[in-house]
């Protein structure tokens, strides 16, 4: 079939409104959010229903054709950029945007894949809920997106990464079978847990169209501590007393080095780096009896005696909070701002957040100590943005693609040396799935081929993201996805 019989078989299915074909609206679908990517695309899928989601992918099953799922296009790895063969579609998920349902007895809600992650907090929020998932990116990252990456994001310390967070799904496999899995249910042990495959999936294995999210009591008190660190504090011993004397209360546990907190604009200057950086500390609670800020000041005044801190500031109102806030979600900004940074999203074991720390820094160094090095994240769970700021007059992209080779095997080798990983949670998409076959136990890395090649025998699904069929695997007998058929 000719591109453009396939593009009028399309059009049947979606309308005007459900395709886009214009150089100049299509732009912004094929480049990935980092600007590192680029790519070429016939044409922009906008689907209104699950039922023209599932006439897509019968199509492009019955034609070998690529279909690069997108949601709000905030990925960190370009997994949801189309290659530049210019034959791959982009199926947007941008009008699958209702939320189906709210139930407060259930703790639940129902949303189209489209959703953007601020609304459906919203709505947890107009129904005396809380939606636990929060990331920088909140106001333009989907629903189908943050469940395709299982993202991680600011609370995961306390509530977990989206995985955790999911209770149902409703997924079109590439072959435009509908898998309907939209309970509500806590306990449901009724064979393999199917919709764990999609989580994380990155668009490789099927198209998220639906989900239900599990909602917990609205936190309404927090307590929120700025801590200027003394050098050298083992923030791992640091987290588990703050959580053992505020009786686990902590949601979040970040970390900022003083030169990621210089990048952000518009600190008035009070909120300081100690000479080991930033914790950004916060305690949350559902209840009003929970004297909440007394059990803060209570395991800070602990750290205070341990010598860790050399000094805190404890929000007492709630603009000095949102102010913490700002400061710590607008880093990435900042990096942006000051010409970029060369991303290394890794984690460890808590145990080895402080040695990575040295150790790293010690191989910047030798590679080159003029470089400048931009590390915050949450260290509550292991993971640290360890990024490398792009020096001021070098090309970004070719100083990204310089320390892809030259310095980040190194920083990689060494947190999986240590019994971390080389992304924690922005995924591997396009940049990482080299690494991922690299660094992957060869027994993980042959199941996980073989569940691609399950799930997308065609491989139309996402082709080239995660999973290279071009890289091969010589000892692998499970079925993988041959090379797809060229459109022209
Ligand atoms: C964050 O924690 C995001 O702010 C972005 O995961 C991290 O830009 C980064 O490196
Ligand atoms: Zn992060």
């Amino acid at each position: 079939m000719s591109v453009s019989d396939l593009m009028q078989r399309l059009h049947a299915i979606l309308g005007d409104a459900g395709m886009l074909t214009d150089a100049g609206r299509l732009a912004p679908y094929l480049v990935d959010h980092r600007d590192l990517v680029r790519g070429r695309a016939p044409a922009v899928l906008r689907p209104s229903s699950t039922e023209q989601v599932m006439a897509i992918m019968r199509l492009a099953s019955a034609h070998r054709v690529g279909i690069v799922p997108q949601a709000g296009n905030t990925s960190y790895c370009a997994g949801a950029t189309p290659d530049a063969s210019g034959e791959q579609f982009v199926l947007s998920l941008e009008r699958l945007d209702k939320v189906r349902a709210v139930d407060p007895l259930d703790a639940a809600l129902s949303v189209d894949a489209g959703v953007i992650l601020k609304h459906a907090q919203e709505a947890a929020e107009a129904a005396g809920l809380y939606l636990p998932l929060s990331l920088g990116s909140e106001g333009s990252c989907c629903i189908g997106g943050v469940i395709g990456t299982n993202a991680g994001g600011l609370s995961v310390l306390r509530y977990g990464m989206t995985r955790d967070l999911v209770l149902g799904l409703e997924v079109v496999l590439p072959d435009g079978t509908l898998v309907n899995d939209m309970k509500k249910l806590r306990k449901n042990n009724t064979g393999y847990d199917i919709r764990q495959n999609f989580i994380g999936a990155e668009g490789s294995l099927g198209i998220v169209t639906g989900a239900v999210l599990k909602l917990i009591p609205i936190p309404a008190r927090r307590a929120t501590a700025w801590v200027e660190l003394a050098p050298g504090v083992p923030l791992a011993d640091m987290l588990a007393l703050v959580r053992r004397e505020t009786s686990d209360l902590v949601s979040s546990f970040e970390f900022i080095t003083a030169r990621s907190l210089a990048l952000v604009a518009g600190n008035d200057g009070r909120l300081k780096s100690g000479s080991g950086g930033v914790i950004l500390v916060e305690l949350s609670s559902s209840s009003r009896h929970l004297p909440i800020g007394d059990v803060l000041e209570g395991a800070m005044g602990e750290v205070v005696e341990a010598g860790w801190a050399e000094d805190v500031i404890i929000a007492q109102t709630e603009a000095q909070r949102a102010q913490m806030w700002r400061i710590r979600e607008t880093i990435p900004e900042g990096e942006k701002h000051f010409g970029g940074s060369v991303k290394h999203d890794i984690s460890v074991p808590l145990g080895s957040t402080v040695a990575f720390l040295a150790r790293g820094g010690t191989l910047v160094a030798a590679y080159d100590p003029a470089l400048e090095l931009s590390v915050y994240g949450h260290v509550g769970d292991g993971n640290l943005h360890y990024n490398v700021l792009v020096p001021p007059g070098e090309d970004r992209l070719a100083f990204t693609d310089r320390i892809g080779r030259e310095l980040a095997p190194a920083l990689y080798d060494l947190a999986v040396g240590m019994g971390g990983t080389f992304s924690a949670e922005h995924g591997v998409g396009r940049l990482k799935r080299g690494l991922l076959q690299h660094y992957a136990d060869p027994g993980r890395y042959r199941v996980l081929r073989g569940i691609k090649g399950l799930f997308d025998p065609l491989g139309v699904m996402n082709p080239g993201v995660m999973v290279d069929p071009s890289l091969g695997l010589p000892d692998c007998d499970l079925p993988v996805p041959p090379p797809i058929r060229r459109l022209l």
